[in-house]
């Protein structure tokens, strides 16, 4: 029997993002996916090839040890990206600048991308899932050549965003504002099919997602919360569960599909928290808003943040609305800083 599966580009063109006008937006998306199998195949045997492990003592532009793999993801997308012509310019977590692109294709595309190539990737060597996070955006002006200013935009101009988990099995999660997808590698045919369409966030969760050694360096609002959530409560079933992987995309991942609340925190060694606005927190709260549920920094929704860099760092609250809200109300009746 022949199969009746529908490959992501097939989805977005028949679905999702009928109509040739979104036709350059399609190609961009294909060569974010050609770069993810090609990371994916890498991380499959990186253990055999010997890429794991540190690249020498280099630091990235956030004093964090670079990975030998995380430079391999890096020229991947980047080479897909320019190669492909669908984006104007790029800004990757492991370069500092901006990276405009001179050819002639790639300078009349409408589309620039945000994106960590390999994020979680302190993990990799003990084999627990990492991923990429992209958002992309539309340029703000097609006559002037595109600068770093060009970059910053606020969360909720995306057009598209997504990330890819690379864990038991490869998992594309997209949305193109309509929704939220994802797509799964068939290793066999190294093509990524539909196969959870329109994903909805659970309104609420049992599970909390935060890295509770930093509880003494958090605020008192969030020491509160999570308190709370120790406590034994039958009616709103508590206590509630800690789990956190340490990657972001995985633990989004659990909370996107069985409801449940990510938090990475402003604390007292880190006043913004560690996690990016751009290429981190404005892709996942895209996507998790568009399945339903709720981002904030703990003052403001995520995607109406105003950037002023393009490596800034954000607090971020993220997952089910209803866990959403009632930490913002944490929040606001206790102390937060
Ligand atoms: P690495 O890419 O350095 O592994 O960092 C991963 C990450 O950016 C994000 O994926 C995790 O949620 C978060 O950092 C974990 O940070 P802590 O180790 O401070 O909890």
């Amino acid at each position: 029997m022949v199969s009746k599966r529908l490959t992501a580009y097939q989805y977005l063109l028949k679905d999702k993002l009928a109509g040739d006008k979104n036709r350059e937006l399609i190609a961009l998306l294909k060569d974010i996916k050609l770069a993810a199998r090609q990371v994916s195949k890498e991380l499959n045997s990186a253990g055999l090839n010997k890429i794991l492990g540190d690249h020498g003592g280099l630091k990235n532009v956030h004093g964090e040890k670079v990975k030998k793999l995380d430079i391999i993801a890096n020229d991947l997308f980047l080479n897909s990206l320019e190669n492909g012509g669908n984006c104007a310019g790029v800004v990757s977590e492991e370069i500092e600048k901006s990276l405009i692109f001179n050819n002639e294709v790639s300078k009349n595309s409408k589309y620039i991308i945000l994106i960590d190539p390999l994020d979680g990737s302190s993990n990799i060597d003990v084999n627990v899932p990492v991923g990429t996070i992209f958002s992309i955006f539309k340029r703000s002006s097609m006559k002037t050549s595109i600068s770093t200013k060009g970059f910053l935009q606020k969360g909720n101009k995306q057009v598209a965003a997504g990330y890819i988990i690379y864990g038991s099995s490869t998992i594309y999660v997209l949305t193109v504002g309509k929704g939220v997808d994802a797509f799964t590698l068939d290793p066999v045919v190294q093509e990524f099919y539909l196969s959870h369409k329109n994903i909805k966030i659970p309104k609420k969760g049992r599970m909390y997602s935060v890295n509770q050694g930093n509880f003494y360096e958090f605020p008192r609002a969030l020491q509160e919360y999570i308190r709370w959530c120790e406590q034994e409560d039958i009616k709103s079933g508590r206590p509630y569960s800690l789990r956190y992987v340490g990657s972001m995309v995985a633990d989004i991942h659990r909370s996107l599909l069985k409801g449940g609340l990510f938090i990475y925190s402003k604390s007292k060694r880190a006043p913004n928290g560690k996690l990016r606005l751009m290429y981190e927190c404005n892709p996942m709260a895209f996507i998790i808003e568009q399945a339903g549920g709720l981002a904030i920094n703990g003052e403001k929704r995520i995607l109406d943040i105003v950037p002023e860099t393009i490596h800034q760092k954000s607090p971020i609250f993220i997952g089910s609305a209803e866990m959403v809200k009632l930490i913002s109300k944490f929040i606001k009746s206790k102390q937060f800083n």
